[in-house]
C-alpha cells in the first residue's frame, strides 16, 4: 500500500449497487441509524456522504497531482461566496446522476424531496458573492490549482419576508441541521491579534502586543470541476475564542453572562454576513472581519507555501492573491507587517513581492460605494497596519511629487488618506497601489473606472489597468436550472459537450428557422413557467430579479407597470398584450428608500390583483427572498430579462447574462454587460432604450428638473398623481416625491423612451415565431459568457498560471 500520491486508496465503486451499498454504510455507521428508522433527514444526509466521498476521493488525487506539479496557485479572496445547493451539482459532477437516482428510489425518497433538505450557503448578498462561486467553479473546470477563501458566517443574509407588503428580515441559521458538505479542519487553525500597540525589540523590529487573541477555525467545501477530476476547495473560517476564554471561577461564582464574555465577542467576528454597504451598523466588527478573513488566509497561504520549501523570494512565482473588491485589501499591509516584521525581510522587497503577489477586481463605479475606514478605528483596531499604510502612502506620494511636480492637488487626490471631512483610509487607493493588476467587470466598467473613479492612478500606471467581462456558470444556470432546455440543445448539438465549452451553443443557429424546433424551444418556455408557477404560462414573463437600489430603477419598471394599469383601465378592450411582471430581490436592511419601492411594488400588485378589468392582462408578482435557489426557477422562466439601470452606474450584471443564456430576450441600456451581451446576440435580439453614458452625465451636469418630464408627460404624470393620491393604499408617497424632487438616477428622464421600447416588446411578443428565434439566438451567442472564459481571461492576463491535469489513476 503506498499511502502517498493518493495511490492507496480504494476507489469507491460506479454501480449502482455499489453505490446503495456506500449509502447504507453511510445510514448505519455515519447516522447511527436503520433503513426502518430513517427520516428524510437521515436519508438526506447519508445520501450526501455518499456523493461526497466520490468527490473526496477525487480530491485527494487533485491533492496528489498538485503537490507533485508544485504549481503557481491562485488564492481567491472573497467575503462573500454564494453558493448554491450543492447535491444536485455534486451529483451530476460526480456523475452520479443514473446511480443516485436509483438508490434514492430504493429507499423510498424522491431527488426533489431531497433537493429541499438541501439548505443553500447565503454567505453572500448579491452579484458579487454569486461570481465568487461562478469563478471557483470555472477554476475547478479549468484545471486551475486554486483555494477560495472566505468566511464562514454563523448567519447568511436574511431571510426575506413581507409584512402588509413591508420587508421584514428574519435571521437565516443555514447550519441549524448541520452542514454535511462541509470538512472541519480545527488542526489548522489560526491566531489573530487585535488592537494593542506597537513596540521595538531588540533588534529593531516593530512588534505587535495585541489587546486581543481571536482564533480562526477552517472548514473547507468542495468545489468540483465539470468535466475533469479537479477538485478544489473554498477554506471558510469562523471566528472562535481561545481555551482560557471561559472564565471558570466566574461561572462558578454563578456569573454566567461575565464568564462567556470573552468567546461570545470572539464569535461575533463570523456570526453575521454584512449586508451590503448601505447601512451604516457595526462598523468596527465589520472591519475586524474583513482583517479576520485576511489575517487567517494569507497565514494559512504561507504555510502552503513552505510545504514545498523555497525561499521567500519565490512566494509570489508559487502564489496569486486576488482580492474580490476591497474587502480583503488590508491582505496588502498584512503580508507587508508578515514579510517585515515577522521574516524580517527589507521594506523595498517586501513592498515588490507584495505588489507581485496581488491583484485587485473593483466592482462598482458608485463613489459611495468605494470604502473608506475612519483612522481613528484603523488605529485602534489594527494599530501596525495603520503605520504600514502610512508608510505606503510617504512612498506612494512621493512617486507622485516626482512625477508630477507642483501638482498639490494630485497629491491630495490619489493620498491613500482622506483628510477631510474626517480622515479616513481609501481602501480602492490602498488596493491599487499594492497589486500589480487591476480590472474592472466589464468593458465599459473598466473603461470608466480608468477615466473617472481610479483616473489618476490609470494614468499613472496604465499598465496596471485591464479588464476581465464577468460570466456565469453554464452548469448551475442553463444544465441544472433548465434541464429540459438543457437536454433539447444536447439533442440538437449531437453531445453534452456545451456544458464545458459553451461557445459550443453557436451551433444552434442552424436551427433558427426550423419550425419544428422552435416550437420545441417555446413549449419548454412555457412548461418553465408552469412549472414556476406564478401566473398564466402563456402569458409574456417580464422579470426584474437583482438586489433593490436605486441605481438599477426598479422604480422606472414600477411606473410603467402603473401606466399599463392605466392603459388597461381606460381602454378594458383594447388588444393588451397579456404580462406577468415578477420582481425579486432584497433590499439591505438600512436602504429606506429601496424598502420603501419594495413595498410600493407590493401595494400596485395588490390594487391590480383586485381589479378583475385588469387581471386578464396584468399581474404583478413578487415572491419573497430571492436567492440562487429561486433564481435557478425563475430565470429559464423568463421571456423578457429587465436590466435597466442608468447608464454607467452598473459594473456589469450577471443576471443580465443568466437570462440571456436561458433564452430571455434583454430591454436594456448601454449599462454594464448589457452592452456586450448585445453586441454579441446582435442589435435585433435586443430592446436598446435610454440614455447612454455620455448623455446621462451631461444631462446632471447642465442641471436636472425631473418635474419638467412630469409636467411634459401625461402617462407619467398619472403614475405618478396616483401613488400621491393614495390610489396603492396609500403607500409610496415618499418614492414619488423623491423622484419628482431628486431622481438622481434620472428615472424620469428615461421613462418615455422605456414606455416607448416596451411597445416594441409588445410588439414582437405578437409574432411568436419571430419573438422565439430570437430567443434562441440569444441562447446560441450567449456562451462568450461563461465563467470558464472569464477565468481564462484571469488566467492568460493576471494570473499567468498553467493547469494542472488530475488523473484518474
Ligand atoms: O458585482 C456587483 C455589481 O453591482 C454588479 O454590477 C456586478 O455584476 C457584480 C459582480 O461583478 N456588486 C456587488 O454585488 N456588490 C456587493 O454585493 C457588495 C457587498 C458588500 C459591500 C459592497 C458591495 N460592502
Amino acid at each position: 500500500m503506498d499511502f502517498r500520491n493518493g495511490i492507496g486508496l480504494r476507489p469507491l465503486g460506479s454501480s449502482a449497487a455499489e453505490f446503495e451499498q456506500d449509502l447504507l454504510s453511510n445510514l448505519y455507521y455515519r447516522r447511527g441509524t436503520t433503513v426502518e428508522s430513517a427520516s428524510a433527514q437521515d436519508a438526506y444526509e447519508s445520501l450526501v456522504l455518499t456523493v461526497r466521498d466520490r468527490l473526496a476521493e477525487r480530491r485527494a488525487r487533485t491533492t496528489a497531482a498538485h503537490y507533485a506539479a508544485n504549481p503557481r496557485w491562485v488564492y481567491y479572496l472573497s467575503a462573500e461566496y454564494l453558493l448554491g445547493r450543492q447535491l444536485e451539482q455534486n451529483i451530476l459532477y460526480s456523475g452520479t446522476g443514473e446511480i443516485a437516482t436509483a438508490a434514492m428510489k430504493a429507499l423510498g425518497v424522491s431527488p426533489e424531496e431531497m433537493d429541499e433538505l438541501d439548505i443553500e450557503p447565503g454567505l453572500g448578498n448579491g452579484g458579487l458573492g454569486r461570481l465568487a462561486a461562478c469563478l471557483v467553479d470555472a477554476m475547478a473546470t479549468l484545471d486551475i490549482p486554486a483555494i477560495g477563501y472566505g468566511i464562514r458566517y454563523d448567519f447568511g443574509i436574511f431571510k426575506q419576508t413581507f409584512v402588509d407588503g413591508a420587508q421584514v428580515e428574519k435571521p437565516d441559521d443555514w447550519t441549524f441541521q448541520g452542514n454535511p458538505w462541509e470538512f472541519p479542519a480545527p488542526d489548522d487553525r489560526q491566531t489573530v491579534f487585535f488592537y494593542g500597540h506597537t513596540t521595538r525589540d531588540e533588534a529593531g523590529r516593530t512588534k505587535w502586543i495585541p489587546g486581543e487573541i481571536v482564533l480562526g477555525e477552517p472548514s473547507h467545501m468542495l468545489v468540483p470541476g465539470y468535466g475533469t477530476e479537479t477538485v478544489n476547495i473554498v477554506r471558510l473560517w469562523r471566528a472562535r475564542g481561545s481555551e482560557s476564554s471561559f472564565d471558570l471561577e466566574r461561572f462558578s461564582a454563578g456569573q454566567y453572562a461575565e464568564a462567556v464574555q470573552e468567546a461570545v465577542r470572539a464569535e461575533n467576528i463570523s456570526k453575521v454576513l454584512y449586508p451590503d454597504d448601505s447601512t451604516e451598523l457595526g462598523r468596527e466588527l465589520r472591519l475586524k472581519q474583513q482583517y479576520f478573513l485576511v489575517s487567517c488566509s494569507l497565514r494559512d497561504i504561507l504555510r502552503r507555501f513552505r510545504l514545498w520549501g523555497g525561499p521567500l523570494t519565490d512566494f509570489p512565482a508559487k502564489s496569486v492573491i486576488q482580492l474580490n473588491d476591497t474587502h480583503p485589501s488590508l491582505a496588502i499591509p498584512e503580508l507587508m507587517r508578515l514579510l517585515v516584521d515577522e521574516e524580517g525581510l527589507g521594506w523595498d522587497e517586501a513592498w515588490l513581492l507584495t505588489q507581485r503577489t496581488f491583484a485587485y477586481t473593483c466592482h462598482t463605479l458608485l463613489p459611495e460605494a468605494l470604502e473608506t475606514w475612519p483612522v481613528a478605528l484603523f488605529e485602534r483596531l489594527l494599530p501596525r497596519h495603520l503605520e504600514i499604510i502610512y508608510e505606503i502612502n510617504q512612498r506612494l506620494l512621493d512617486e507622485v511629487r516626482s512625477r508630477y511636480p507642483g501638482d498639490i492637488d494630485r497629491v491630495r487626490r490619489m493620498s491613500l488618506i482622506q483628510e477631510a471631512p474626517e480622515r479616513r483610509v481609501r481602501m480602492a487607493h490602498l488596493a491599487v497601489a499594492g497589486t500589480s493588476a487591476v480590472n474592472g467587470v466589464a468593458e465599459l466598467h473598466s473603461q470608466l473606472l480608468a477615466e473617472t473613479t481610479l483616473h489618476d492612478f490609470a494614468t499613472m500606471w496604465p499598465g496596471k489597468f485591464r479588464n476581465v467581462t464577468n460570466g456565469v456558470s453554464p452548469r448551475r444556470f442553463l444544465r441544472i436550472a433548465n434541464p429540459a432546455l438543457s437536454e433539447l440543445i444536447t439533442s440538437a448539438l449531437g453531445d453534452s459537450r456545451w456544458a464545458g465549452d459553451l461557445d459550443r451553443l453557436r451551433g444552434l443557429e442552424r436551427f433558427a428557422d426550423d419550425p419544428a424546433f422552435l416550437r420545441s424551444w417555446r413549449d419548454i418556455k412555457r412548461a418553465n413557467k408552469a412549472r414556476l408557477g406564478l401566473g398564466d404560462p402563456d402569458a409574456l414573463m417580464d422579470v426584474m430579479v437583482k438586489r433593490f437600489h436605486e441605481y438599477k430603477r426598479q422604480q422606472l419598471k414600477l411606473l410603467h407597470v402603473i401606466t399599463q394599469y392605466h392603459r388597461i383601465k381606460d381602454n378594458p378592450g383594447g388588444d393588451h398584450v397579456p404580462r406577468t411582471v415578477l420582481f425579486a430581490g432584497k433590499a439591505a436592511p438600512a436602504y429606506h428608500a429601496a424598502k420603501s419601492i419594495i413595498r410600493l411594488i407590493n401595494a400596485v400588485a395588490a390594487t391590480i390583483e383586485a381589479d378583475p378589468a385588469v387581471t386578464p392582462y396584468l399581474k404583478v408578482v413578487f415572491p419573497p427572498n430571492y436567492n440562487v435557489t429561486l433564481g435557478e426557477l425563475i430565470i429559464p422562466a423568463a421571456d423578457l430579462s429587465e436590466q435597466i439601470s442608468l447608464a454607467g452606474k452598473e459594473a456589469s450584471g450577471t443576471g443580465n447574462m443568466k437570462l440571456a443564456l436561458n433564452g430571455a430576450l434583454t430591454i436594456g441600456t448601454l449599462d454594464g454587460a448589457n452592452i456586450e451581451i448585445r453586441e454579441r446576440v446582435g442589435a435585433e435580439n435586443f430592446f436598446l432604450f435610454g440614455l447612454d453614458t455620455p448623455a446621462a452625465t451631461e444631462l446632471k451636469a447642465s442641471g436636472y428638473h425631473p418635474r419638467s418630464y412630469y409636467e411634459r408627460d401625461p402617462e407619467l404624470r398619472a403614475a405618478l398623481d396616483a401613488i400621491m393620491s393614495g390610489a396603492f393604499g396609500g403607500v409610496g408617497k415618499e418614492v414619488a416625491e423623491s423622484l419628482l424632487n431628486w431622481d438622481e438616477y434620472l428615472t424620469l428622464a428615461d421613462f418615455r423612451a422605456y414606455a416607448e421600447c416596451q411597445e416594441a416588446v409588445d410588439r414582437a411578443w405578437q409574432d411568436q415565431t419571430a419573438w422565439t428565434k430570437a430567443s434562441l439566438l440569444n441562447t446560441a451567442r450567449a456562451g462568450y459568457f461563461s465563467a470558464d472564459r472569464t477565468v481564462s481571461d484571469y488566467a492568460s492576463t493576471i494570473w499567468h498560471v498553467e493547469p494542472v491535469r488530475v488523473t484518474r489513476d
